[in-house]
């Protein structure tokens, strides 16, 4: 009979890995986890990096026999992964799965969890350390506080407590107190590196931004002039880089009915599984002044030139991501692949990749793009992920800039307008404006500027496009000035809005 509560009274853990090896369709960790020493900090210890950098970053280890990039793991706002992890000694489980099977594996790459709210020293310590090589991040695209021109936003209240902290700390101060923000508990922890040893470091931005290494360095440059630290400045420009990456791998939020499902396949209780499709993919600028985990033998691609590779996921797949979870939602549709199995959205998700999304692309070497967009359907389609359509949804104020406003501009720049971003714009329109599906079933807004977006869509139907499009935070004048892209978003939504009275 299948249960639907957890029966497992062991946790996995260093004491319970023995009783799990050798069960059926479970494998790892590839490395010995007591074996490990501190390499790296990451912030935002979430699902992504659970199931992407710390798994390219054990298998490098263990095809290097480097044990010198045990992982330290930064949680974001809450303790939740640090009380998940902690009992675990940091091992969890990666379930993946493929259309028709699945496999789980044990990691044992995550050595230990801090919680900014109590562990705030000790990053900094670690982050000073010598033996600590890199610092990188998945903070999600609203983890990075910029003003609508891209600079560090100082007057966001946890960065302001953060350059104070490190007034303090350049002022004499040992330890100014648990730290606000990642950008800030990095940025202490840089000029505690500065202060200590001035050893190289990279920090790698894993987060889906274009340019993300350049936008992390310039953010943290910004924090240390803020504070008024000159010599940090200085520090930051020559002895630390920052490569840019494209990062893939879709993992959706990890469910209850997932961690039964690996609960029944390892015997113990996992209580920070991540769940991922089988495909990966890690391209990293080569540009390190130090040591770093031999990724390449992980099947990474360190290039020189990582824009192509960056531009063309962002605007293909992650676009087309949005355009079928807002579609998908206002159909209600629970999943990504539940869309995809509907053949209108389909048609709408190519068209937005060949006729509006290629054109602006020069594609990376050897790589089709119609081939790519293909392939990213057949991605999407995978009904066992249950990647759901209102998770994509989120945070679109912060997506939707970096997926598809490029492409908006460069189409507009290039004389064409772009029919189907503008549906993609308008399907996230009517989905902040209905607040509900077809059905009647409310979708949520979550989004770090959703009292704003309320507030701008509170009106008329004729007049929702025009408001929103007003919204300088996230359009640039060059795209909500355009009367023809106004009028072909305006068209979309009162289309959109009849199909979903
Ligand atoms: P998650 O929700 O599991 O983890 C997000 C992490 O960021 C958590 O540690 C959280 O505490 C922290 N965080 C969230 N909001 C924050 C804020 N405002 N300030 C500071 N920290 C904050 O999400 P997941 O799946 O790990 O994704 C994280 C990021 O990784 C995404 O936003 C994206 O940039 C990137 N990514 C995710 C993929 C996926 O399929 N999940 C695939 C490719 C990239
Ligand atoms: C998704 C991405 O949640 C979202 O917005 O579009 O997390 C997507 O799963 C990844 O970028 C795939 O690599």
């Amino acid at each position: 009979m299948f249960t639907t509560t957890s029966t497992a009274t062991e946790r996995l853990s260093l004491a319970s890995l023995a009783s799990i090896s050798g069960r059926e369709g479970v494998s790892g960790p590839a490395v010995d986890p007591r074996a490990l020493s501190t390499g790296m900090v990451h912030f935002g210890v979430g699902a992504f990096h659970r199931a992407h950098q710390a798994v390219y970053t054990e298998d490098a280890a263990a095809a290097s026999g480097d044990t010198g990039w045990g992982i330290l793991g930064v949680t974001g706002r809450s303790a939740r992964v640090a009380e998940q992890l902690r009992p675990q000694d940091g091992l969890y489980s990666v379930l993946t799965k493929a259309r028709g099977s699945e496999s789980l594996r044990v990691i044992g790459s995550l050595r230990k969890v801090a919680f900014p709210g109590a562990d705030s020293e000790d990053v900094l310590q670690a982050l000073s350390s010598e033996g600590v090589h890199l610092a990188t991040l998945t903070i999600t695209e609203k983890g990075y506080p910029r003003t609508p021109g891209g600079q560090l936003d100082v007057s966001h209240s946890g960065i302001a407590a953060d350059i104070a902290a490190l007034r303090e700390e350049l002022a004499g101060r040992s330890f100014a107190g648990p730290a606000r923000t990642p950008l800030g508990l990095l940025g202490r922890g840089l000029a505690r590196r500065f202060a200590v040893s001035g050893a190289p470091i990279a920090v790698v931005c894993c987060d889906n931004l274009m340019s993300n290494g350049k936008v992390t360095g310039s953010l943290l440059r910004a924090f240390a002039e803020a504070a008024g630290a000159q010599g940090l400045l200085e520090w930051l420009q020559n002895s630390v880089t920052f490569p840019s990456t494209m990062v893939d791998r879709i993992v959706p939020a990890t469910t209850d009915a997932n961690r039964l499902e690996a609960e029944r396949i390892l015997g113990v209780r996992d209580e920070g599984l991540v769940v991922a499709e089988p495909f990966g993919q890690w391209v990293i600028e080569d540009a390190f002044l130090g040591p770093r985990p031999a990724w390449e033998l992980a099947g990474a691609t360190l290039t020189q030139d990582v824009a192509p590779f960056e531009v063309a996921k962002l605007r293909m797949l992650n676009a087309t991501h949005s355009l079928l979870a807002y579609l998908g939602a206002l159909r209600g549709y629970p999943t990504i692949a539940d869309a995809v199995a509907d053949d209108a959205l389909v048609r709408e998700a190519r068209q937005l990749q060949r006729d509006d999304v290629i054109p602006t692309l020069s594609a990376p070497v050897g790589l089709d793009l119609y081939e790519y967009g293909e392939s990213i359907l057949t991605r999407f389609a995978n009904p066992n992920l249950g990647h759901t359509t209102i998770q994509v949804a989120m945070d679109g104020s912060q997506k939707l800039p970096v997926r598809v406003l490029g492409t908006v501009a460069d189409r507009l720049r290039a004389g064409d307008v772009p029919y189907s971003a503008a549906l993609l714009l308008a399907a996230w329109m009517v989905f902040i404006y209905r607040g509900r599906d077809v059905n009647g079933k409310a979708l949520a807004l979550d989004d770090p500027m959703a009292d704003a977006l309320r507030e701008a869509a509170a009106g008329s139907e004729a007049g929702l496009a025009d408001r929103l499009l007003s919204l300088s935070s996230i359009f640039p004048e060059e795209v909500s000035t355009h009367v023809d892209f106004r009028g072909a978003v305006a068209s979309s939504v009162r289309r959109l809005l009849s199909d979903v009275a």
